[in-house]
């Protein structure tokens, strides 16, 4: 078994180079070798100071370069099919930020191109699972130590998103997240999601939908209701309150120094994604690169990316309709189980 893992990191833009930094820095038996942007410039400056790495243009040129072990995937998801497609064809382990892809259709191709090889390749980028209140949650769950999860309430802020954000967006980018977490904490899969718009905030052009209401059924009937709102503007929260039959758990409050100081008392709010879950990312790409290391894929699979393609279609679909959706599956491959 090598023990350094010699990773393309494919897209330099802000998740990209947020990893790229991450695994130079904080992960170990990790070297990034190659880093691949259409944008030569951005490639050039994302790996300046790293010994040993070089920018590539083309994904396919870092792939013949014969210094990749690995690749971790941060484009956006529309460039995910074909990419994630010419990496199995080489074999190699793959870390892909989500989305998987941006439909179930796309992302059922790449299942099944998994399924051929016969071994699973591909990790996907719901880092949440990785972060310690979630594992606890889950736990709790999974011990019944509180009786039957019953009711998850879910909060999600941003404190702003780019310009050209979507109203699809709000589900296929944020509550995407939301429906990982769901199927993570209960073990189950999602089988309708409706969407209620209503008051929005007056930050922005008005065009956005923000906030949206997502009400969400699993198969044993947990209900779940998520308030996503991208516009918030005080800093970025992801929180869930678990409600049981013996008792409630909240994940995600507020946390790190309590200070007073000039008249105030309070802490901080993250301001965004990156320094809410670093310690989530960091132990998720660590993970990764152990498990490649011993060639294995251990975090969630591209059945999960697909699952939350499919959940993201229909909500997308009950944005639009209003209407109640039912998430439809395919059978599971026996990879996956
Ligand atoms: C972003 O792409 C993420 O993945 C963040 O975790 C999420 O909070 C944000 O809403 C998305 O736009």
């Amino acid at each position: 078994m090598a023990d350094t893992l010699r990773i393309a990191v494919v897209g330099a833009g802000r998740m990209g180079y947020d990893h790229i930094q991450r695994l130079h820095r904080r992960i170990n038996s990790a070297a990034v070798s190659a880093v691949v942007d259409i944008d030569l410039e951005r490639a050039n400056a994302a790996i300046e100071g790293i010994a040993g790495a070089t920018a590539y243009a083309t994904l396919d040129e870092a792939l013949d370069s014969g210094q990749v072990d690995a690749v971790l995937l941060a484009t956006p998801g529309f460039l995910h099919r074909d990419a994630l497609l010419a990496i199995l064809e080489r074999d190699l382990p793959v870390l892909c930020e989500k989305p998987l892809t941006i439909d179930a259709v796309t992302s059922w191709e790449v299942i099944e191109a998994e399924t051929k090889l016969g071994t699973k390749r591909i990790q996907v980028g719901f880092m949440r699972r990785f972060d310690a209140e979630y594992r606890q949650l889950r736990e709790v769950v999974a011990s019944g130590d509180l009786g039957e999860l019953l009711m998850l309430h879910h909060q999600h802020r941003n404190a702003d998103v780019p310009p050209n954000f979507t109203s699809e967006n709000l589900i296929n980018d944020s509550v995407v997240h939301e429906f990982d977490a769901i199927r993570f904490f209960t073990g189950e899969e999602i089988t309708s999601v409706q969407v209620r718009t209503g008051k929005r905030t007056r930050t922005g052009n008005g065009e956005l939908a923000d906030p949206q209401q997502v009400l969400i059924e699993t198969e044993s009937g947990v209900l779940a209701d998520v308030e996503i709102f991208v516009q918030a503007k005080f800093g970025y929260q992801v929180a869930t309150e678990a409600a049981f039959e013996d008792g409630i758990v909240n994940i995600g409050g507020d946390s790190g120094p309590y200070v007073r100081t000039g008249g105030n008392w309070g802490g901080k709010v993250t301001p965004g994604f990156e320094e809410r879950f670093v310690a989530a990312y960091d132990a998720e790409i660590q993970d990764w690169v152990d498990a490649s290391l011993r060639g294995e894929i251990a975090g969630p699979s591209a059945w999960d990316g697909y699952a939350a393609a499919a959940c993201c279609e229909a909500g997308v679909q009950a944005l639009h309709t209003g209407e109640k959706i039912a998430v439809e599956l395919k059978t599971k491959p026996g990879l996956y189980a």
